[in-house]
């Protein structure tokens, strides 16, 4: 579904299994949080900055950030509930406030997100508050270590874990073993692929406990996806849940389409490769969450139906996901067939 050209959108959302949240302005990427029996979601705001599509994705120019309040995910209605914060308030933060997340931890509400600094490259920053919706104040720097895109930060039972990263504009092809050098590129399609990186967070949420790790997504053989295998590979935006006491590491495959997920018995793997989650959506990216409410499971995610297929003008849309007697999940179909 990727390709924008001949879609009639008067069809496509007839079919489509759920509507945009928000209509008045444009977002992407929803992370969503059950605070006090509410879901907040934090998505990207999508802006058109003026600039052309690129592989780096450029066009991508978002500036700030709003946070959303449902009281009901069957309701397809998402609450602005305003500006949280604003890239001219982050000190080191140049261009570019893509995929972020938040975590609750005690009183404080902890929200990442990643932007390119002074150098243009991507770093991942906090901002703190004593509420959900803000002020969110940022942090002078980025996270000591820091680096790529997409940050999801996954509460285990009071033991927070980072994953992020994000291949091609994400710049995760750049570093090996958590150091940047601009010679590296991806790989070549027979070496392993590249996973999420994941860290445990210290104490205060404001760094990282230990050195990033790669995380290993197997086959059903026990090796290693690789790099060529673009229908199951890692590209980006990872997304980490706890199902029937087993982790779902859930992700994009960038180039494919698709939203895909591995399962593992620990929150830094590894993870096995398990199946699809969500088929092409409209527009080139996919990025979601997953979030439990009053015991059903909800897939947050985007597509570009609001912008009629306008890649960096995405929306918001909430459907409830399904697992089988064995905890797979059942795969969605964002479009019914005629
Ligand atoms: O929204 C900008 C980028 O597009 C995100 O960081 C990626 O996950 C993709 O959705």
């Amino acid at each position: 579904m990727s390709e924008e050209k001949n879609i009639d959108f008067f069809d496509l959302n007839k079919r489509a299994v759920s509507q945009p949240l928000v209509t008045d302005n444009y977002s992407a990427d929803p992370s969503a949080h059950v605070f006090d029996n509410k879901i907040y979601i934090y998505p990207s705001h999508d802006i058109d900055a003026g600039i052309p599509f690129n592989d780096n994705g450029d066009h991508f120019g978002m500036k700030d950030y709003h946070v959303y309040l449902m009281n009901n995910p069957d309701d397809n209605v998402a609450k602005d509930l305003g500006k949280i914060l604003d890239i001219k308030d982050v000190p080191w933060a140049k261009r570019q406030m893509w995929a972020p997340d938040i975590a609750k931890k005690g009183n404080k509400y902890y929200f990442y997100f990643p932007a390119k600094d002074k150098d243009d490259i991507f770093r991942i920053g906090l901002a703190i508050s004593n509420s959900p919706i803000g002020p969110f104040v940022p942090e002078q720097n980025p996270i000591e270590g820091s680096y790529s895109i997409d940050p999801a930060v996954f509460d285990d039972n009071g033991v927070y874990y980072m994953y992020f990263g994000g291949i091609w504009g994400g710049q995760l092809q750049k570093y090996r073993n958590n150091k940047y050098n601009i010679k590296n590129d991806l790989l070549n399609d027979k070496e392993n692929a590249f996973g999420p990186i994941a860290a445990k967070m210290s104490d205060d949420m404001k760094s990282f406990a230990s050195d990033p790790q790669e995380i290993i997504i197997l086959d059903e053989n026990g090796s290693p996806l690789l790099a060529g295998d673009n229908e199951r590979r890692y590209f980006e935006g990872p997304w980490m849940h706890k199902f029937n006491n087993k982790y779902y590491l859930s992700y994009s495959t960038g180039d494919t389409h698709y939203i895909c997920y591995a399962v593992g018995e620990n929150p830094m793997g590894p993870f096995y490769y398990a199946g699809r989650i969500l088929e092409p959506v409209v527009g080139w990216t996919t990025h979601h969450s997953i979030c439990e409410f009053n015991g059903r499971w909800f897939l947050f995610y985007h597509d570009a139906s609001l912008s009629k297929g306008v890649t960096h003008l995405r929306c918001m849309k909430v459907t409830e996901i399904f697992y089988d007697e064995e905890g797979l999940i059942k795969t969605i179909y964002p479009y019914r067939n005629k």
